[in-house]
């Protein structure tokens, strides 16, 4: 009744009507009611656009004017003045319910159209909030995930959904699925969707449980659904419920159905629907009259009609995003917003000792022990303290300050490039001793994650936990940061637009192994340019730190301040090493910070023989700093980005101002439709406009455009990069000028076909 209102009342708007898979209301709703019965307090909901509106007034309870407000094209919510907005079928919301005196807290999250790409961001929220109740039986929070047949077949996250579920660092005690089976993807019949029989056969990679039912038959969806809340809460295992209805109209009330699918619509047409069927069975049994039913269509009548006079003249209360854990949060402003992320020098060797220090009882590997006791040397002598040391030094002063901290990455307990060594292993007895967990008896929660081989789920799900609980810092690291675009749905979709379309704020932080080192096309790109591409509106943060200290503040910054950004970080590879690569321990302490821009100090005698800026970003300035060493060569200075967005315009004037007569070049590895060149050009330029300087152009030098990030050849790669350096160093103007769109370095002779 409450579709076909919406369909007189506002004519032509598209809604992904339920009708024909009606009996999701009571089936979801007894999976609502038996857990609040059971003492689940929160319920995490991911569904998709089928149904959504009932879904929210039904279940939800979300007020039926508030829902039709939407329909007006209303832009007056709260939680949507200060986005772009979304539309209708998207949007989260949160209510809380009652059954028999007890309560439940439901929390719908917003979804892109991107279907089933909420299902991992659901089970990570699921995670954040038994974390921080300590439900360690998993019994009062829960993720109920509600798909569509087609999508539920199809697509590749649900299956790392359902290979998380049994997972350590990911388990959440069993989510429920309910599949709206209503035979048909758009205008896709099922055999040109699925090899398998059933849309739920992916569930069976974890021997869940799957109850097929007839939508048709109410009573016996209810019943199932409540024997899914049974199995899970018994037996803390995922479980699905495939639900087989069918859809009356087409994929959206505009659609004919027709068109594609004339015989099957044309026995749909005859056929009863759901409430029918279900109100003449009652009447046959003698559960209800005619009347009653009459009566009960006329109440809800003119409850829609009463809610519609309502409904234009609605005014949403204040929006209620940041509520609850994230209590103290604000939007970010413009200001300076470093935070105070130094630390005393005192705490500082306290920290560094308590986290190298190895119990007696405990044997590590050798090497092991020889690189916590050189780090641990670093931290006391106050030199050359590096890149996975600066890192530790992070999260322990968080996690002595109270706050949690979770990294989750393919093999990070290690490290990909073994340098993070979080996680010990006894030699004898194999056991793990991690010591950031224990080395203080009151300290935050810290839990680090080997993870699966996917990108896509964890990283979803990572989001989602950083969405629950702003106070820890929730990091994912790529393996290598060109693997990071099989998640890119996730960054899309979620990471770099959700706080703009639904006014959800995250803190995730990625680290990305990024950098040219002959490994190959796919190993050494974080793509930089893509997420810079993406930078708008103070959505996120870039950084490519090359200094240890820079590393640490950046983290620490994420949560020393009174909002949250997602920030991405490119992270080196080889240079993880490097002896440049090194801080010392006041850049940590005594009101040090996090520093946008970062070059040598130099008199202003020195000051006076440079002629050439060389502007950069990332691991390439340790090489050009070893060539001019090599050279001694005093004129040139070098400028590096360490963060690229939000761009550093006032610092940037204030170095280049002081060099008004050098050349000003950017160098990068990167080819040039790739790296932070395009990003960089027209900013620093517009900079070069407003101050008194000779140039206004920026140069470039780096790898000519390219179709792939990189060679796989060694020696090729090897020549490239010391072309761009020596180019860069050691050329006249001119010969740089030539260059304009990127250097055609090595040349290789085609084979001849
Ligand atoms: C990842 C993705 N690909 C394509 C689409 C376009 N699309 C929207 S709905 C839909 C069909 C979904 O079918 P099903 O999962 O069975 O759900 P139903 O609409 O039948 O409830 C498609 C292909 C999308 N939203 N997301």
């Amino acid at each position: 009744m409450f579709e076909q209102f919406l369909d007189k009342k506002f004519i032509g708007t598209k809604r992904f009507g339920l009708v024909g898979s009606e009996s999701t209301v009571p089936g979801i709703e007894q999976i609502i009611k038996q857990s609040c019965l059971a003492g689940v307090e929160d319920i995490y909901i991911g569904t998709a656009h089928r149904g959504r509106l009932t879904l929210l007034s039904s279940v939800m309870e979300v007020p039926l004017r508030s829902i039709m407000a939407k329909f007006g094209g209303g832009g007056e919510d709260p939680n949507e003045v200060l986005g772009s907005g979304d539309v209708k079928y998207h949007l989260g919301i949160s209510s809380d319910r009652e059954f028999d005196d007890k309560k439940i807290h439901l929390s719908l999250t917003p979804n892109p159209s991107h279907l089933e790409a909420v299902d991992p961001v659901v089970i990570g929220k699921v995670r954040a909030e038994q974390t921080l109740l300590q439900d360690k039986t998993n019994d009062r929070v829960i993720g109920l995930l509600i798909h569509g047949d087609a999508a539920m077949a199809g697509q590749g996250v649900v299956a790392e959904t359902f290979a998380m579920s049994q997972l350590r660092g990911f388990r959440t005690g069993g989510t429920i699925h309910f599949v709206i089976n209503n035979q048909i993807g758009f205008t896709t019949m099922p055999h040109y969707g699925r090899s398998a029989p059933y849309c739920t056969e992916i569930a069976k990679i974890i021997q869940a449980p799957i109850f097929h039912v007839n939508g048709d038959d109410v009573e016996a969806v209810v019943h199932v659904c409540r024997l899914a809340v049974e199995f899970r809460n018994k037996f803390k295992t995922d479980v699905v419920v495939d639900m087989f209805c069918y859809r009356r109209s087409g994929h959206n009330e505009m659609d004919l159905p027709e068109f594609t699918q004339p015989l099957m619509y044309q026995k749909i047409k005859s056929h009863p629907s759901t409430l029918k069927i279900y109100e003449k069975k009652l009447i046959e049994e003698g559960v209800l009259t005619n009347d009653d039913v009459e009566n009960e269509r006329s109440i809800y009548a003119s409850k829609l009609n009463e809610e519609l006079k309502f409904a234009k003249s609605y005014k949403p209360n204040k929006a209620d995003w940041l509520e609850g854990s994230w209590k103290g949060i604000t939007v970010a402003s413009i200001d300076a917003r470093r935070g105070k992320t130094a630390i005393t020098e005192n705490e500082l060797l306290k920290i560094g000792e308590e986290i190298h220090t190895i119990p007696e009882n405990f044997n590590p590997h050798r090497r092991i022990k020889k690189i916590y006791d050189d780090r641990l040397s670093s931290i006391q002598t106050g030199n050359g303290i590096d890149w996975a040391t600066a890192e530790s030094l992070a999260f322990a002063s968080l996690l002595s300050e109270g706050y949690g901290v979770r990294l989750s990455g393919q093999d990070s307990g290690r490290g990909t490039f073994s340098q993070r060594h979080a996680v010990l292993y006894d030699q004898v007895s194999e056991k793990r001793f991690v010591p950031l967990r224990h080395f203080r008896e009151k300290q935050g929660f810290f839990e680090i994650i080997d993870s699966f081989l996917s990108e896509y789920g964890v990283l979803g799900f990572e989001y989602g936990y950083s969405q629950v609980d702003p106070r820890t810092l929730v990091l994912w690291e790529g393996q290598f940061g060109d693997f990071a675009n099989n998640a890119q749905t996730i960054i899309d979709q979620f990471i770099t637009t959700g706080e703009r379309k639904w006014l959800r704020m995250s803190g995730l932080t990625l680290l990305l192994p990024h950098g040219h080192e002959g490994q190959g096309p796919e190993h050494t790109s974080g793509r930089l340019e893509r997420f810079l591409q993406m930078c708008a509106e103070d959505n996120i943060q870039v950084v490519n730190c090359t200094s240890p200290a820079n590393y640490f503040h950046a983290l620490r910054r994420q949560l020393h301040r009174d909002f949250r950004k997602p920030l991405v970080i490119m992270t080196p590879k080889s240079t993880l090493r490097h002896k440049k690569n090194t801080s010392s321990i006041e850049e940590f302490t005594n009101g040090s910070t996090f520093h946008r821009i970062l070059r040598k100090e130099l008199t202003s005698d020195q000051k006076s023989k440079v002629n050439r800026l060389l502007l950069c970003s990332g691991k390439i300035y340790f090489e050009l700093d070893d060539h001019l060493e090599k050279l001694k060569k005093d004129n040139v200075h070098i400028l590096r980005f360490d963060q690229l967005y939000p761009f550093p315009y006032e610092v940037l004037k204030e170095e280049v101002l002081q060099f008004p007569n050098a050349e000003i070049i950017w160098v990068q590895e990167e080819p040039s439709n790739m790296g932070a060149f395009r990003f960089v050009k027209h900013r620093i330029e517009s900079v070069l406009q407003v101050i008194t300087g000779k140039y206004k152009e920026l140069l470039f030098i780096g790898r000519k455009a390219s179709a792939s990030p990189a060679t796989g050849i060694a020696n090729r790669h090897a020549e490239n990069q010391a072309n761009i350096i020596k180019l860069a160093v050691e050329s006249d103007i001119n010969e740089i000028k030539k260059h304009k769109d990127g250097v055609t370095l090595v040349k290789f002779k085609l084979p001849i076909e």
